[in-house]
């Protein structure tokens, strides 16, 4: 199973879609583990988005970012990271495909309400920047056995 660091950003708070997202997301059968609402400080929106220091855009991605509360969580599942990001749509809200989040909730390119890992060595990476292992809940979640098909051992 994979783990991906999923954050519901400002414009997704204000506008209250957190809760539609949310749903695609438990909809779709991704598991939670781990949730919380917060505001990023410049520090920790600053080490998150290190890797795009340098680009022109990134000023005004910090302040977006630490602009209001977010919605941080960590979804679980077969190839969550891949299945989070084709849920997600493309980065602008303009030309993200209609039946995504991006694409059905918004149409702004730098509000663009969620942010998902890209792979598992930044998703390992950034659930560390966000919690701590015993935030990281462990439980069995009844419907699992529907959720995949574990007939051959591993899910599928
Ligand atoms: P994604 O969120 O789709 O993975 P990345 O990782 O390329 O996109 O970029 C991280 C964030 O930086 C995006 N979510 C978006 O908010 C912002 N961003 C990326 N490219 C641009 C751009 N050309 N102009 C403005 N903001 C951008």
């Amino acid at each position: 199973m994979e783990r991906t660091l999923i954050i519901l950003k400002p414009d997704a708070v204000q506008r209250g879609l957190c809760g539609r997202i949310l749903s695609r997301f438990e909809d779709k059968g991704l598991k939670i583990v781990a949730m919380k609402f917060m505001k990023i400080d410049r520090d920790l929106a600053e080490r998150h988005y290190a890797v795009h220091k340098s680009k022109p855009f990134y000023p005004g991605l910090i302040q977006y970012i630490t602009s209001s509360p977010v919605v941080v969580l960590v979804l679980e599942g077969r190839n969550a990271i891949a299945i989070c990001r084709k849920m997600m749509g493309a980065t602008f809200g303009s030309n993200a495909e209609p039946g995504t989040i991006r694409g059905d909730l918004g149409v702004s390119n730098t509000f663009n309400l969620i942010h998902g890992s890209d792979g598992p060595e930044t998703a390992a990476g950034e659930i560390r920047l966000y919690f701590n292992e015993k935030e990281l809940v462990a439980y069995d979640r009844a419907v699992e056995p529907w959720v995949y098909d574990f007939s051959g051992g591993q899910p599928q």
